[in-house]
């Protein structure tokens, strides 16, 4: 049966998670853990913390980004609703499209399936260019191949120079 419709077995699917507003990293934390908390989701790699600066809208504030690497049950979709439930339940106002946000979790790459209609598009249309997205993708998962480029060949072709990894602030693992 297709995946959009019943993912019979567990897929690996990878996030993108965002946050610039409130404690950032205690948003970004609470997140992976909801996300793991949630049925027929869990989380298995988080990445470092990553301070960026803001791409799109320029002025707001620095982000701190992540990317984890979970196992699902669930659907594209059913993993889309549940990414939109926990960033409302994170507070998230969508006041302004590329606008600071308490928390954003994007869906980047969901096992091999290529996807595109209104609400989803997979392989995420825009995480080949954003080194807020690939530099911490390509901690996790250096060899996973995108377009048949590894992530850390795809996170050294872009321009790096405003995302800083943070040793010394850790997202807690969601379930200590
Ligand atoms: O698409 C994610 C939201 N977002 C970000 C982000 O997460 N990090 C950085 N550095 N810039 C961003 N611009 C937008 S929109």
């Amino acid at each position: 049966m297709s995946p959009l419709k019943q993912a019979a077995t567990a897929q690996t699917a990878f996030l993108g998670l965002g946050s610039n507003l409130g404690d950032r990293a205690a948003l970004l934390a609470q997140a992976l853990a909801r996300l793991d908390g949630t049925s027929g989701i869990r989380v298995v790699a988080i990445s470092s913390l990553y301070a960026t600066a803001p791409v799109g809208v320029e002025d707001q504030p620095e982000f701190f980004n992540a990317a984890a690497e979970i196992r699902t049950t669930l659907t594209p979709r059913e993993l889309l609703a549940a990414c939109l439930r926990v960033e409302t339940e994170l507070g998230r106002v969508r006041l302004a499209r590329w606008g600071p946000r308490t928390i954003d979790i994007d869906i980047l790459l969901f096992g091999d399936l290529r996807l595109s209609e209104d609400a989803i598009t997979l392989p995420h249309p825009r995480m080949r260019e954003r080194a807020f997205v690939l530099a911490p993708l390509a901690e996790i998962a250096p060899g996973l191949a995108i377009d048949g480029k590894a992530a850390a060949e795809w996170a050294a072709s872009v321009d790096g120079s405003g995302v800083r990894r943070m040793d010394n602030l850790k997202i807690g693992w969601p379930r200590t």
